[in-house]
């Protein structure tokens, strides 16, 4: 009822009587007025007059369950979801639900991880309040060595979201960081449940840094947030909402071809060291070369010395020759 009282205050732009939604749902006034009580203390200002009802006066930035619910759109993406104010890390979460069977589209989000998972064993900081963390479960009909590319995917979804909602162009940094202005937002995560030949589980994990102003030292030269580089605070549950948006969408089209030919345009378009130079870190021997973009299985083609070396992300890192970007 509370994501349904949420979504009717949100589509009404005068008063929602309280005798409305006690017939709307079946409930008595005492339940109603309740409600209401929960969901300003979670943030919403709520007016309430007498013999009008109630009504929204601003839209404020809440992360919950019901609130991520009340804005979803998608088919499946984010149908099932779990909010956590506190968590290890939704990527643990979510693959926990997923070998409970959880169904494809399980969504994780949280406010805070006290164990925030990077890449390769790294950290990923992520403190309370105004960050976005969140994981999605996937159970693809694809090959294990093609799970991979989802990353991709989500990275198209993420660029495509944050470009919508912030106004800013924010650009893709091959193959999981999303950058704004030469510094990164958002990284991600693919976590793969497998046997050698069949997907028990994919776990999409994606952190945005969203309106936190000021970073850990540690970061502070490579890491920005949207309302740094926009100006402007971002509503956390809008922008998930419209990640999961365009991830289906996007999903639907690697499906179709189980790689990424349909997208790769679209990718290479968003990246953000398209014909630049750039250092790969191979651990066999670093060198120079150029992006050219990724090829329909989302390996980056880096021209090097007249020839074009496939770069596979599993790997090696790359950077610009000067610094992150
Ligand atoms: C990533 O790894 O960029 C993947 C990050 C995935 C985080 C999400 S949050 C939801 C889900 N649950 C998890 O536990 N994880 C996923 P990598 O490319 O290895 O980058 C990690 C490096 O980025 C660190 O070593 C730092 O240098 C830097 N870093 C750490 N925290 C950052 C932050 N908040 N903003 C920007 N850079 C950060």
């Amino acid at each position: 009822m509370k994501t349904e009282i949420i979504k009717l205050l949100k589509h009404t732009d005068n008063y929602v009587s309280g005798q409305e939604i006690c017939e709307q749902f079946g409930v008595s006034r005492t339940a109603v007025w309740k409600v209401m009580n929960q969901l300003k203390e979670e943030g919403y200002e709520i007016e309430s007059v007498p013999k009008k009802g109630y009504r929204l006066l601003n839209e404020p930035d809440v992360l919950s369950k019901s609130e991520l619910l009340s804005r979803v759109t998608t088919e499946w993406a984010g149908r099932t979801v779990y909010y956590f104010d506190e968590t290890g890390s939704t990527n643990n979460d979510v693959r926990r639900l997923m070998s409970e069977g959880a169904p494809h589209g399980t969504l994780a989000v949280a406010d805070k991880q006290t164990a925030g998972k990077g890449r390769r064993g790294r950290t990923w900081i992520s403190p309370a309040g105004a960050n976005i963390f969140m994981s999605l479960g996937l159970r693809p009909e694809i090959s294990p060595d093609k799970a991979s590319m989802l990353t991709l995917v989500m990275a198209l979804a993420v660029c495509d979201a944050i470009r919508e909602t912030t106004r800013t162009d924010a650009k893709i940094k091959w193959p999981n960081d999303i950058v704004v202005n030469g510094k990164k937002v958002c990284g991600m995560l693919t976590e793969l449940e497998a046997e050698l030949d069949c997907i028990h589980s994919v776990v999409v994990g994606i952190g945005i840094n969203v309106n936190q102003t000021e970073f850990a030292s540690e970061i502070s030269q490579t890491a920005t947030s949207l309302l740094i580089e926009s100006g402007n605070k971002v509503l956390r549950a809008l922008l998930v909402e419209r990640v999961l948006h365009y991830f289906e969408k996007y999903y639907a089209e690697f499906m179709a071809g189980e790689d990424l030919s349909a997208l790769r345009e679209a990718y290479n378009e968003r990246l953000v060291n398209l014909d630049k130079d750039v250092r790969v870190l191979d651990p066999k021997g670093e060198y120079d070369g150029i992006a050219r973009g990724i090829d329909e299985q989302g390996q980056l083609l880096v021209e090097k010395d007249g020839e074009t070396v496939k770069v596979y992300a599993g790997e090696v890192s790359v950077r610009g020759v000067y610094g992150y970007v």
